[in-house]
């Protein structure tokens, strides 16, 4: 398998979860600006709509969308539970995590990041957003470890968009568990060890 990234993109989250289930994969990294990819290939040529994270799977197909991505990778090794098997309480719980993720903070957060022309007005509109939804998921991890009972997929998703905060200024200080949240993702081996091949921490 071959993971398009960008250093603490939304790929991230799918980075992670590739070193969770132990998968044999290699990483590209992707000029989101440039639409280049680091051996000097149009991204675009490759990925029509130019952005990460894409999977190109050992048949060579090639696959975007996140949180589908993530259900995937869960489901490469299901004795860890990241997802849960179908029908079950547990994949319910976290597929609307991943959801959530993706619709609540994934794309509340994307303008400010992608682009820099958003007006003031809409920023604050979303900035405003985004705390009633962080405060939310601190209520939930005042009483869960994870979001959905242990570690899942989600979690990682979660921590790579919450990440964001450190970047756009957003202070977690009213949110202490979800602080502890993320210091305790962050903390995992395999967290530790993506963030290291993405450049983040040394
Ligand atoms: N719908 C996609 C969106 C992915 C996305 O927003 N990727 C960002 C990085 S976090 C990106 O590559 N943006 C560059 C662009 O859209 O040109 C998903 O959920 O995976």
């Amino acid at each position: 398998m071959k993971l398009y990234y960008a250093p603490g993109a939304c790929s991230l989250a799918v980075h992670i979860a590739l070193r969770e289930v132990g998968a044999t994969f290699d990483l590209v990294k992707v000029d989101l600006a440039r639409h280049t990819t680091e051996t000097g290939a149009n991204f675009l040529d490759i990925s029509p709509r130019g952005y990460v994270p894409l999977l190109e799977l050992a048949d060579q197909s090639r696959h975007t969308e996140g949180a589908a991505l993530l259900q995937y990778v869960a489901d490469l090794d299901p004795a860890q539970v990241l997802i849960g098997p179908p029908g079950s309480r547990r994949r319910l719980a976290v597929l609307q995590w991943l959801t959530f993720i993706s619709t609540e903070l994934h794309k509340g957060f994307s303008p400010w990041l992608w682009h820099k022309e958003t007006a003031d007005s809409t920023r604050q509109a979303v900035k405003t957003k985004l705390a009633t939804r962080l405060a939310e998921l601190d209520a939930v991890l005042s009483r869960s470890e994870f979001l959905a009972g242990d570690y899942s997929v989600a979690d990682g998703y979660g921590f790579t968009i919450v990440n964001w905060s450190n970047l756009l200024g957003i202070p977690l200080t009213a949110y202490p568990h979800l602080q502890a949240w993320m210091a305790r993702v962050a903390a995992r081996p395999q967290v530790q060890a993506a963030l290291r091949a993405e450049g983040l921490v040394s």
